[in-house]
């Protein structure tokens, strides 16, 4: 329906004033949006009208949810929208930050959508203190995928994860987001970072998100590399929610409203003493209630 004045799309990518605009047939058309959607991101569906050759995005379609960052404090970046899981994806090179990992599983919690993890190029050597982060996620209940682009035999069950759902693939800088997307989406063609560089800003590092069409169905978004992330504002109640140990032990807290800092009968702190709960989530856990109570006040 796309030969007429106007109709729906899917915005596939977006740079400055400017979009990738996916019309209901299938065909990707360079756009232009108004002034005032200064919020436009991939994954948006809208409404555009024909004016001259150009394509107007004039509206943005009511959204099923967004995944937003603070990019720095106070100002929210919002990096695609309507999407049904978060790959989160880390390697043991560069470095992985483990805060942001727990930050996008209480994100996906928060958003109500399925949040995997990747161990990332696990072609290469993985040291112990790494493994054994790896092996807790997995003992907490979340799905914890090996992946690398040097096996591609590994990327089976990623694909069985993927298929049929708008995913994201989110991560530091350089973890491998636009190679895995290569492997997976065929004609991709996107040039990535070059690791060996030691500034940290590869010359082929990803600047913009933008979604591909997976061949098994569904889609992929390649985004660009986050140095932090902290979740959107939630209320302290619900922080818990993000820690999946935490909200299955709360329940069994004396006071249903336990947040579990100095509450009596808490079965959380309980479950941190006798080290069913680790310390490093739990302390993940409340340095984050800390970080939401800051922000409302
Ligand atoms: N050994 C190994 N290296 C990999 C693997 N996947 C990616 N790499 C390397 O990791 C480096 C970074 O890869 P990219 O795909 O550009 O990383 P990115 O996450 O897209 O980075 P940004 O766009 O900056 O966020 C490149 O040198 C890749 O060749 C893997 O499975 N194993
Ligand atoms: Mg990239
Ligand atoms: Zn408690």
């Amino acid at each position: 329906m796309s030969g007429g004045s106007g109709g729906e799309g899917r915005i596939i990518s977006r740079y400055g004033a400017e979009a990738l605009l996916e019309l209901d047939n299938g065909e990707i058309v360079r756009a232009v949006s108004r002034k005032k959607l200064r919020d436009l991101v991939c994954g948006d569906r809208v409404l555009w009208e024909k004016s001259g050759d150009d394509h107007v995005i004039t509206r943005i379609l009511p959204r099923r949810n967004s995944l937003t960052r603070s990019y720095f404090r106070g100002t929210p970046r919002t990096i695609a929208a309507n999407i049904d899981q978060i790959v989160i994806i880390s390697a043991p090179l560069p470095k992985p930050d483990w805060s942001m990992v727990d930050h996008l599983f209480v994100t996906a919690a928060v958003m109500e959508v399925e949040a995997i993890l990747l161990h990332h190029k696990a072609d290469l050597p993985c040291p112990d203190d790494i493994a054994q982060i790896y092996r807790d996620y997995r003992d907490i209940g979340y799905t914890v995928l090996d992946t690398s682009t040097e096996q591609p035999e590994t990327l089976a069950p990623l694909r069985r994860h993927l298929r049929g759902k708008t995913n994201i693939l989110v991560g530091q800088s350089g973890m491998g987001k636009s190679s895995l997307t290569n492997l997976l989406i065929p004609d991709a063609g996107i040039l990535t970072r070059e690791l060996s560089e030691t500034t940290g800003f590869g010359q082929h590092t990803t600047s913009n998100a933008r979604l591909y069409h997976l061949p098994e169905g569904g889609d992929l978004i390649d985004s660009p590399g986050i140095r932090d992330f902290t979740p959107p504002p939630i209320p302290p109640a619900e922080v818990q929610k993000g820690f999946r140990e935490i909200a299955a032990t709360a329940r069994d807290c004396r006071f249903h409203n336990c947040l579990h800092l100095r509450e009596p009968n808490c079965a959380v702190k309980k479950a941190v003493a006798e080290g069913k709960i680790l310390q490093r989530r739990y302390q993940a856990y409340l340095d984050l209630l800390q970080e939401m109570e800051a922000a409302r006040s």
